[in-house]
């Protein structure tokens, strides 16, 4: 996405001339009402990743329709992780004029199949888990609100190389998706950069079982650090059996690690697993505290940082629904790309020149079966 100066929709709501699309309050005075699809990953063996994201957005949307500045109608389908699926849903929400923006799909591949769609249907479309490069590059009307591999991975790298000494790696990633495939390229680059030796590279597949080959070369080659670009379930599958097989030493996981599913996988396996998130559930915030509290409240179980950025996201796009005065595409992606100092519960938010993330990731490591800031 690409900032572009306000429409003359915009601008003209902003003085009172616009027409909202919806209902009058007490006041008499414009609501805006719209749909906004979500395109999620909640069925499959990367369900955990769409339940968190959609509990997120359906407590934002609750909230956000109780302070009744905005009424947002959400339009949940699921994505099963497949581009194909999560093209389809996209084509049915875009075909729907009611549908003001989309937030999703989960996955970073499939917002390289959906992305350029919307972008070419001018349907504003924004992902809030998807970290690969490139993904707001791919068109105006693209955003994120996740942080990106591009400042996470070096953040975490830095912290074990600090904490460990560490001064040989082994690389580990999954060949087959855009963003394992893209974790393992900022890895690799930002391992170059910090003057690490790479001892080698070994790759997997989506759903592989069995990591013994890969495993046993990294073993024998002694890394004193392991940088895993994988999904939770694979993720989790490496590490016990890494474990399992006598290797102890650290690893660095990108986004895809950062799920309680992990532990709950790998159990005591995960432990010293080390990640970078904007998110972290136990700071000492007023409003980190009283989400923690209305989430687990509501679902039985406490947020993780995929429920995190997606109940922010639903609230940026509240915002520039508001600020367009309008459920127009247009005038929503003009006020989107003009979200500057939006405090979340992830901290401060804005966009850069092209729709990226501009934010601040801690570095967490899991120590006793529970992510704990990396001090
Ligand atoms: N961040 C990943 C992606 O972009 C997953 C974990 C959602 O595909």
């Amino acid at each position: 996405a690409q900032f572009t100066a306000l429409s003359s929709l915009v601008l003209l709501s902003a003085c009172g001339g616009a027409q909202s699309s919806g209902e009058k309050d007490a006041n008499g005075a414009g609501k805006v009402t719209a749909d906004i699809g979500v395109i999620s990953y909640i069925s499959g063996p990367g369900a955990a990743y769409g339940e968190a994201i959609t509990n997120g957005l359906k407590l934002a949307n609750e909230e956000i329709n109780k302070k009744g500045e905005v009424e947002i109608n959400l339009v949940i389908e699921d994505s099963a992780g497949k581009q194909d699926q999560a093209l389809t849903a996209a084509q049915k929400l875009m075909n729907s004029k009611n549908v003001t923006a989309i937030i999703g799909p989960t996955l970073s591949t499939e917002m390289n199949v959906v992305g350029p769609e919307a972008d070419l249907n001018g349907v504003p479309i924004m992902g809030t888990s998807t970290t690969a490069e490139g993904i707001p590059q791919i068109g105006e009307y693209v955003f994120r609100n996740s942080l990106p591999e591009a400042l996470a991975i070096p953040a975490s790298i830095d912290k074990a190389i600090e904490k460990y000494d560490a001064k040989k790696v082994a690389i580990l990633y999954g060949n087959d998706d855009v963003f394992t495939k893209s974790g393992f390229d900022t890895m690799k680059k930002a391992a170059e950069e910090k003057g690490l030796e790479i001892l080698t590279i070994e790759t997997f597949q989506k759903g592989q079982s069995d990591y013994n080959a890969q495993l046993t070369k990294i073993k024998s080659l002694k890394p004193d650090l392991i940088l895993a670009s994988a999904l939770y379930n694979e993720g989790a599958v490496i590490m016990d059996q890494a474990r399992k097989m006598g290797i102890d030493v650290p690893f660095v996981g990108g986004n895809g690690f950062n799920s309680p599913e992990v532990i709950k996988i790998a159990g005591d396996a995960a432990n010293g697993l080390i990640v970078a998130t904007p998110w972290y559930g136990d700071k000492d915030d007023q409003k980190v505290q009283d989400f923690v509290k209305k989430y687990e409240e509501k679902y039985g179980k406490k947020p993780d940082q995929f429920a995190a950025q997606a109940y922010d996201a639903l609230y940026i796009l509240a915002e520039a629904l508001k600020n367009a005065g309008d459920a127009d595409r247009d005038a929503v992606r003009d006020a989107l790309a003009e979200t500057k100092d939006f405090q979340g519960i992830l901290g401060s938010f804005s966009f850069d020149k092209d729709g990226d993330v501009v934010m601040e990731p801690t570095v967490l490591v899991i120590d006793e079966g529970k992510f704990t800031v990396f001090e």
